[in-house]
């Protein structure tokens, strides 16, 4: 077991410097197996450069020591008489407990120590890559994907060299990542051979993640018994589909013994599934549960099903009921080792939406929630969009108010997915500041209730460990980051109405983009007012789908949060907003002010010249320049757009065009 590391790839949140507090003590690591193999190998590591040794009179120990209520990824953490220990339930907690020390640095040889159980508070923690094998003529090799090609493949094989994947699950380790669905949940024809002819490479992944205890999952396509079987059918109760998965798989993992699952995106924007066979959703998941049950596989059944050829005209039908009407009804019905896969928000992974419906209709049914950390409606990694507070947002949320469980509590036996937002790019994933949303998902996958500002200054701190007096910095940094998420949704679609992105790409504005289109995504403006009426009493009904208290809340024009007005609501141009201000006032006010907080943003990162490298300096300044520029883009078009609609100057007589 060597170490990855890369010189020509940015360490991300572990360059050597991070470990120069392990590095420079005496540790024993005890323990057997392939991730205590590891845990020896970077600690062995750490201290040929730090100095210190893995012998001796101890500091560290790091320790299995199996007992009643320490799961395999558990450990605890304490500090006695000069010796800081680590007690792990499992070799996996070896693995996470020593991350943990990295992550404490000095402090974790300092003092005294009293007991802590640390433990994941979700048992999956999964990144799902959108990563083809072949590069598809419009969306590029990776969909939606802005960090360059794929790390498994290139020109059509995976790379020779799989260093970096090695690299890439070390990083996930230490945020605590432990799964990875290697492709695209649209599986293309060369790709659906991954899981038959071509498993071979998925094995290599696999072999590559395996010592950072990252299991693998692939995404298959739901006709693949025609496709790649040669059958006359995929309907999921036929007697030879079900033989064909179960022969299949049972191929899958007398190649990888440790393969996790599938991933399938059924009957949604043209693939394949058990609709054309009159079957329902829990017939299509039940089949690749049942094929996966004997080696406790799992399989991850999106719920992101609605009609994507919708006539614009018809206002009965509403996209963001779609995923509750198809699934809420089944119920009780999916195999334990089906896990129904929900996006956070009802719609589409944008920057403000309310939580799923789904997530809270589901009791009798294994739940994971889905966040999107490529960041297609968020500034594509060319805008500083943190995204720590919007999911921390949303983990914290509770669908039956204040008494009631959080989504993180109901995603707790299913786990937490997100969109992979990494590629072959030299930063990993394109801005260097989008690395801080990577590392932010695991930590909040582990631990959905830290703060995720502290979350940002553990990964500057990391990062940026090489920087002799950080404080500056981090505070810089801070400033620039922590509010990034505000500043895009000011500059963007108003008071959560969504989309008014340029249909494709999804970059930049376009508010009438979706208007008229199929896709189930409008605004409804008019001259005299903004919003989709999802209400019960006179709109869509959409606000039926949420349990008590919020489908009040959200029925009621009063009561509905105002960042969440205009998804739920269609109101005149004068609606007064809780702080006084009309929504055409808000309107103007918001792209003024997050336009010249974009600009902010880049004087702000000046100042941090001469703290950081001068290459990652000058790749943040590019993709400022653009973030302004965008940014001054968005807040033109939608001023002039509202002021044109509605004919209400900007009450502070600012140029609109
Ligand atoms: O957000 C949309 C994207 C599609 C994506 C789809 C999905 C992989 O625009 O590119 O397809 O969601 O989540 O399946």
């Amino acid at each position: 077991m060597t170490i990855p590391e890369l010189d020509d790839v940015h360490p991300a949140w572990l360059p050597p410097e991070a470990f120069r507090a392990v590095g420079s003590r005496r540790t024993l690591v005890a323990g057997d197996g392939t991730l205590a193999d590891t845990v020896r190998a970077e600690v062995a590591h750490a201290c040929a450069r730090h100095g210190g040794a893995l012998d001796g009179p101890h500091d560290l120990v790091i320790t299995l020591s199996p007992q009643e209520g320490l799961g395999d990824e558990d450990f605890v953490l304490s500090r006695q008489d000069g010796v800081t220990t680590v007690a792990a339930g499992g070799q996996a907690g070896l693995l996470y407990g020593f991350f943990a020390v990295v992550r404490l640095g000095e402090a974790a040889f300092e003092g005294e120590r009293a007991a802590e159980h640390h433990r994941p508070a979700l048992r999956r923690r999964m990144l799902d890559h959108w990563d083809n094998i072949d590069v598809h003529p419009v969306m590029g090799q990776v969909e939606r994907g802005y960090a360059g090609g794929s790390i498994f493949w290139r020109d059509g094989v995976p790379h020779d060299d799989l260093t970096r994947v090695r690299a890439y699950g070390r990083l996930l380790a230490a945020s605590g990542v432990n799964a990875v669905a290697i492709n695209n949940v649209n599986v293309h024809a060369t790709e659906a051979r991954l899981l038959t002819d071509r498993l071979g490479e998925v094995a290599a992944i696999a072999g590559a993640l395996r010592p950072y205890g990252i299991r693998v999952h692939l995404s298959v396509n739901f006709a693949s018994p025609i496709a790649l079987g040669g059958l006359p059918t995929a309907d999921p109760l036929d007697a030879g589909v079900r033989e064909w998965w179960a022969r299949t798989t049972e191929r899958v993992y007398a190649a990888i013994p440790d393969f996790g699952g599938y991933v399938v995106k059924a009957d949604s924007e043209g693939q394949p599934g058990p609709f054309a066979y009159g079957r329902s959703h829990a017939d299509g998941a039940n089949t690749l549960a049942d094929a996966l049950a004997p080696y406790e596989g799992v399989v991850h059944w999106r719920a992101f099903v609605y009609d994507h050829r919708q006539d614009w005209r018809d206002r009965s039908t509403d996209r963001a009921r779609a995923a509750h009407d198809h699934f809420a009804p089944l119920d009780g019905r999916f195999r334990d080792n089906a896990i129904l896969q929900v996006k956070y928000g009802p719609m589409d992974f944008q920057v403000r939406e309310p939580v799923s419906p789904v997530i809270a209709a589901m009791p009798g049914t294994r739940l994971a929630v889905e966040f999107q950390v490529t960041q297609e409606y968020t500034g594509q990694q060319r805008h500083v969009c943190y995204l720590g507070p919007l999911w921390s947002e949303v983990l914290g949320f509770r669908p039956w108010g204040p008494d009631g469980a959080t989504v993180a509590g109901l995603a707790v036996n299913g786990g937490l997915v997100a969109v992979s937002n990494v590629g072959d790019d030299p930063y990993w994933t394109g801005h260097p500041l989008a690395q801080a949303n990577l590392y932010a998902f695991g930590r909040l996958a582990w631990a959905p209730d830290l703060d995720p500002g502290a979350v940002l200054d553990e990964w500057i701190g990391l990062t940026f460990a090489a920087t002799g007096d950080r404080e500056p910095l981090r505070r810089a940094l801070r400033e620039l980051m922590d509010g990034s998420w505000h500043t895009y949704e000011r500059y963007t679609a108003p008071l959560g109405v969504g989309f008014m992105v340029r249909p494709g790409h999804h970059y930049g504005p376009d508010v009438d983009g979706y208007e008229y289109t199929p896709w189930g995504t409008y605004h409804f403006a008019d001259r005299d007012g903004v919003g989709v009426d999802r209400t019960r009493a006179s709109g869509t009904g959409f606000t039926g789908q949420y349990p008590r208290p919020w489908s009040e809340v959200y029925e009621s024009l009063a009561d509905c949060p105002d960042e969440l007005l205009l998804f739920f609501h269609h109101v005149p141009y004068e609606h007064v907003l809780r702080d006084g201000t009309t929504v055409i006032q808000h309107i103007y006010d918001t792209h003024f002010a997050g336009a010249e907080q974009a600009a902010g943003l880049r004087e702000k990162w000046e100042k941090i010249d001469g703290l950081v490298a001068p290459d990652l300096h000058a790749r943040v300044r590019e993709r400022l320049d653009e973030q302004v520029r965008s940014a001054e883009e968005w807040r033109d078009q939608v001023n002039t757009y509202f002021l044109r609609k509605s004919g209400v100057p900007d009450a502070h007589g600012r140029r609109i065009h």
